[in-house]
C-alpha cells in the first residue's frame, strides 16, 4: 500500500488540507484522507464538561450533554462535503481565498441523531426565522476588531429537515477532532460551511442573523464590496471532477480510462458525458455507484485514442432537473461555487513516434 496524505493549502493562520483527487477511487473517503477546512485554531475541548445548549428567543436555555445525546435515536446517512471554496483555483480569474485545487470535497457516512429530534426535545417549534449555529473555534478576523466565533444559520424548515443531523461518528469512528469532535452539523446537500464543527450553542432567532461567515463571507459578491447585491450561497451545485487522468499528463496509445467524480447536493447525478476533444464530441460515462441521496458517483470511461498529439478531456454532469454544468461558472469576487466543465490537458504518445526518432 502507498502512503497517501492530505494536500496542505495553508498551516497557518488555520489548517487547510485538501483531499488527494489523484488517488484511486473511492465511494467512502477514509477519515484520515477527508479534506480539512478551518477558520481558527482548533478549540480545545473537554468532553467532561461540554454540552451543547439550545436557546430559543425568549432566551430560555436547555443544555444536553454529549451522552444525552448518543442516547437518542440514532441515524446514519452518506453525504458529500464540498467547500463553496472548491477549485477556487481553476477561476481563470484568481479569486481572493484560499487557492483549492480539485479536493475540497469528501464524502463519508455520518452517524447521530436528528436535529430535529433535539429541537422538539427543547421545546422549539417550526415558528421561529433561523436557527444560528456557534461553534467553540473563535478568532480573529482581519476586518473586524473583536473576537468572533464560527458561526451559521439555518432557514428554520432546512434545520428541520429530517436528514439534517448533529453527527458524533463519521464511517463508524467518533467523530475526530479535525472534524468537529464531540458533535458536529450535517446539513446534506448544501455548501459544508453550513455543517458547523464542535457545535455547542444553538439559538432560535426572530430576524435574520447577519454574522460575517453568513453575510460577508460565503456570499456571492459579483462586484468587490458591492455587498448591498450580494447573495446568499445556493444548495451544492451540479458538478464533476476529472481525477484521472491529471493535468498535462502523457499517456500511451490504446485504452485508458478515465475517471473520476460527479455530485449534485440535493439533487441526483443523472448523467456524465465525457469529451476527449474540447468539448465537440460527447459520450457518456459509466457511473459506477448508485444513486444515494447526497452522495457523490463515481464514474468511468473507456478511451482509445490512436494518434499522437495533444487533446482536452472533459467531464460534464447533469442532475435529475436537467441542470448541466457550465462552460465556464460565473465569476464572482471570493471565488465560490465553481461548477465549471472540468478541462485536463494531456498528452498521448505512441510507439511509431518514438520509433521515427530512434531509427
Ligand atoms: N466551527 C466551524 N465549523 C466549520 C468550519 C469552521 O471553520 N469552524 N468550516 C466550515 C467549512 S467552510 C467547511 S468547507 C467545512 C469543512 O469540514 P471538514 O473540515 O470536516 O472537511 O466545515 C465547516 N464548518
Ligand atoms: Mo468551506
Amino acid at each position: 500500500m502507498r502512503d497517501i496524505h492530505l494536500v496542505p493549502v495553508s498551516y497557518f493562520p488555520s489548517e487547510n488540507l485538501e483531499f488527494p483527487m489523484i488517488s484511486s477511487l473511492q465511494t467512502i473517503t477514509p477519515n484520515q484522507l477527508f479534506y480539512v477546512r478551518n477558520h481558527f485554531e482548533y478549540p480545545p475541548i473537554d468532553i467532561n464538561t461540554w454540552n451543547l445548549s439550545i436557546e430559543d428567543s425568549v432566551d430560555r436555555s436547555i443544555k444536553f450533554t454529549y451522552s444525552d445525546l448518543i442516547n437518542m435515536n440514532k441515524v446514519t446517512l452518506s453525504a458529500t462535503l464540498e467547500c463553496a471554496g472548491n477549485k477556487r483555483s481553476l477561476f481563470e480569474r484568481k479569486a481572493q481565498g484560499n487557492q483549492f485545487m480539485l479536493g475540497a470535497i469528501s464524502n463519508a457516512i455520518w452517524g447521530g441523531v436528528r436535529l430535529k429530534d433535539v429541537l422538539e426535545q427543547a421545546g422549539v417549534s417550526l415558528s421561529g426565522t433561523e436557527i444560528v449555529f456557534e461553534g467553540l473555534d473563535y478568532g480573529q478576523r482581519n476586518d473586524m476588531e473583536e473576537h468572533v466565533f464560527f458561526e451559521r444559520s439555518l432557514p428554520v424548515a432546512k434545520a428541520f429537515h429530517p436528514d439534517t443531523i448533529l453527527a458524533y461518528e463519521m464511517n463508524g469512528e467518533p467523530l475526530s477532532i479535525k472534524h468537529g469532535f464531540p458533535i458536529r452539523l450535517i446539513v446534506p446537500g448544501w455548501y459544508a460551511v453550513a455543517s458547523v464543527k464542535w457545535l455547542h450553542r444553538i439559538r432560535v432567532v426572530e430576524q435574520p442573523f447577519k454574522g460575517p461567515f453568513q453575510s460577508i463571507d460565503y456570499v456571492i459578491l459579483k462586484k468587490t464590496n458591492d455587498y448591498k447585491h450580494a447573495l446568499p450561497l445556493s444548495p451544492v451545485l451540479v458538478n464533476s471532477t476529472i481525477a484521472s487522468p491529471t493535468e498535462e499528463q502523457e499517456m500511451a496509445a490504446g485504452t485508458n480510462v478515465i475517471e473520476g467524480y460527479a455530485w449534485a447536493g440535493e439533487h441526483s447525478v443523472t448523467k456524465v458525458e465525457i469529451s476527449t476533444d474540447g468539448g465537440n464530441l460527447w459520450s457518456e460515462a459509466n457511473l459506477l455507484d448508485p444513486d444515494v441521496p447526497y452522495s457523490w458517483r463515481r464514474w468511468s470511461f473507456s478511451w482509445n485514442p490512436q494518434n499522437s498529439g495533444p487533446y482536452t478531456i472533459m467531464s460534464k454532469a447533469t442532475n435529475d432537473h436537467g441542470d448541466v454544468q457550465p462552460l465556464k461558472a460565473e465569476w464572482n469576487v471570493k471565488g465560490y461555487q465553481n461548477n465549471s466543465i472540468h478541462a485536463v490537458n494531456v498528452h498521448v504518445i505512441t510507439s511509431n513516434l518514438v520509433n521515427s526518432i530512434l531509427n
